[in-house]
């Protein structure tokens, strides 16, 4: 498996879409856990692609490229993931990557995991500004809002959500979970959120924890 996993990464690395669905469902069949699949495979090769574009040795292209085949092998993951029935639905998330930001790779894993311990995940999408977040809680009426932010100009963004939920009344109703690669702790202390999570799997233990309170 591990192997399969290194061919995996490597196949994204290279743009070899052909290649990396290959790899993705040689892994699905041979029985790996999916969630090894979105985690060692495929966001280890974003990881990896980010350090080399940090380097100089990877183009917005080939991000651009690299995301697309991302997106192609970790749908493809998604059915094998364990999902509890519509009917035991028993708690909503709001979900969004805040105004300003289109990276949404990571959001959409966590949508996917949330989903398999009978959260309904309501996605708004990418770039999505406060006042809609804000409408979606009014209407939907959720117990859970997840933020997530990849880039520290749009981590503000997570913080004007925040107050923003306050000024229409609604910030006592939810529980804000954010998270994406520049937030920590800190941040989330700081802004007044609920919880944080460094990843999609503990993003499911802090949505778990914050319906629990
Ligand atoms: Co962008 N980008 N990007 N990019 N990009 C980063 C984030 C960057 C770190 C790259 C670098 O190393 N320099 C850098 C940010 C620097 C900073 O803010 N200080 C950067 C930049 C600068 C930019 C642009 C400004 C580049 C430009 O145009 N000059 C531009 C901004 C566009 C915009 O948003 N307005 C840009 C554009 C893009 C693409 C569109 C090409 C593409 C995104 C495609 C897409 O998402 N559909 C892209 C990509 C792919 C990356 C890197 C290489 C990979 C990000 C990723 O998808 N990782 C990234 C490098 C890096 O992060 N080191 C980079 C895989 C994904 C599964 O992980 O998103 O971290 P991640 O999600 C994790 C956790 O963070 C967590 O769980 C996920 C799964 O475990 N998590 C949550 C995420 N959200 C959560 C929410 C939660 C809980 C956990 O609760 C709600």
């Amino acid at each position: 498996m591990d192997d399969t996993l290194q061919t995996l990464r490597e196949a994204i690395l290279a743009m070899d879409e052909e290649g990396a669905l290959a790899a993705t469902q040689k892994l699905l069949a041979g029985g790996a856990d999916p969630q090894v699949i979105l985690q060692t495979g495929l966001t280890e090769a974003m990881l990896e692609l980010g350090r080399r574009w940090n380097c100089g040795d990877a183009f917005l292209p080939e991000i651009v490229a690299a995301a697309d085949i991302f997106g192609k092998c970790s749908a493809a993951v998604e059915p094998a993931l364990a999902t509890t029935s519509s009917s035991d639905v028993q708690h909503h998330l709001v979900l969004a990557t805040v105004k300003g930001d289109l990276h949404d790779l990571g959001k959409n894993i966590v949508a996917a995991l949330v989903k398999t311990v009978g959260i309904k995940v309501h996605d708004l999408g990418k770039n999505v500004p406060a006042e809609r977040i804000v409408e979606a809680v009014r209407d939907i009426k959720p117990k859970l809002v997840g933020l997530s932010s990849l880039l520290t100009t749009t981590m503000p963004e997570q913080k004007r959500t925040i107050d923003e939920l306050h000024a229409a009344g609604l910030r006592s109703e939810v529980k804000i979970l954010v998270g994406g690669a520049p937030v920590t702790q800190a941040w989330a202390d700081e802004i007044g959120a609920d919880g944080y999570a460094p990843n999609a799997a503990e993003a499911v233990n802090v949505a778990l924890a914050l319906i629990a309170k």
